[in-house]
């Protein structure tokens, strides 16, 4: 009996959905049931209560609800709010522009390394400018490795140092030139104010003064940092959240062999 209901249930899953007008999904298919949260500057309390509430019909949910909400401290309060979304996007015309390469294991990295550039590859990696946030290139970096997926220490043919956090650009390159370094990694966690597009375009100033923008693949990596985003700084490839050393390490090994190919 509820696999007759079941499987009706799912034909009219699998009819009512169009790609071209996606929405959210709460238990039937284009229903938009969403929840959100945020933080308004006013005191909790009825008055508050009815401010969120028009404020989600204004963004576009209709039947808002409020289902909890606190003072934060006085005059600030944090509501947690259901509604369904009116608005829909059309999923078939989406591209995202990524990182175009393919991930292998740290031994096949390793290998084609080897047999195709015959050489270590020095990498350098930081938290630049002020940031101070150090797990994300930790994670890509350390040789224990993040995630069961070990990090760039671990391999075999790369020599990786990690010089920290709050680095300041001047002295980022001056280390990237006394080690010869073939990869530079950067990572920029703080966006507030965008002063990691700030920090990230000074940098690629002073490599092209130095005259060695073109000498290294450049790379930069954060939780709001996509691969579109770095392109359009002047950067080789921009990973976001979610990226472990392997996909770094085999876009470093493809992007390398790749260049010493075009260059003969
Ligand atoms: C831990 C933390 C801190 C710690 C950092 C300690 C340390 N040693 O790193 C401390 C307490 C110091 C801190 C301070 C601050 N923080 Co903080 N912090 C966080 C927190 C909770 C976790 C970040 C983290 O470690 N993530 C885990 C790692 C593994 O993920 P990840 O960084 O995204 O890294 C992955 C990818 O992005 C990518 N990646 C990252 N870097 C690179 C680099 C390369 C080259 C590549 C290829 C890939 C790559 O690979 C990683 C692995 O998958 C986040 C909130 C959150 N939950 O994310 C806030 C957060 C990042 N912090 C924030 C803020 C605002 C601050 C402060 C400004 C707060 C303040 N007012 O003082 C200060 C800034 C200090 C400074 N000068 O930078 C905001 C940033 C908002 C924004 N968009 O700018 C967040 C998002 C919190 C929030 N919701 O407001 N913070």
């Amino acid at each position: 009996m509820s696999g007759g209901l079941y499987s009706m249930e799912a034909r009219s899953f699998d009819t009512t959905l169009d790609l071209k007008m996606v929405k959210p999904y709460g238990d039937t298919m284009n229903d938009g049931k969403t929840q959100i949260s945020f933080t308004l500057p006013v005191p909790a309390g009825e008055e508050g209560v009815e401010a969120a509430k028009q404020l989600l019909k204004k963004m576009g949910f209709e039947n808002p609800q409020v289902s909890y909400y606190k003072e934060l401290t006085d005059g600030f309060t944090f509501f947690n709010c259901y509604g369904s979304c009116t608005h829909t996007v059309d999923y078939s015309t989406i591209y995202v522009p990524k990182v175009e390469s393919t991930t292998w294991s740290m031994e096949d990295t390793d290998k084609y390394i080897k047999e195709n550039i015959g050489k270590k590859l020095t990498i350098l990696g930081a938290s630049t400018g002020t940031d101070a946030h150090t797990v994300g290139i930790d994670a890509v970096m350390n040789m224990k490795g993040y995630a069961g997926h070990y990090g760039l220490e671990r391999y075999e043919m790369f020599e990786a140092l990690n010089i920290g956090s709050q680095v300041p650009n001047e002295e980022f390159v001056a280390k990237a030139i006394e080690i010869g370094a073939d990869v530079l990694l950067v990572s920029q966690t703080v966006t507030q104010k965008d002063v990691h597009i700030k920090n990230l375009i000074e940098l690629v100033e002073i490599l092209e003064a130095e005259g060695i923008r073109d000498k290294v693949i450049l790379i930069c990596g954060g939780a709001r940092i996509t691969h579109e985003l770095a392109k359009e700084l002047g950067y080789d490839a921009g990973f976001g959240t979610g990226t472990y050393a392997d996909d770094v390490a085999s876009y470093v090994a493809q992007e390398m062999e790749k260049r010493l190919r075009e260059s003969k």
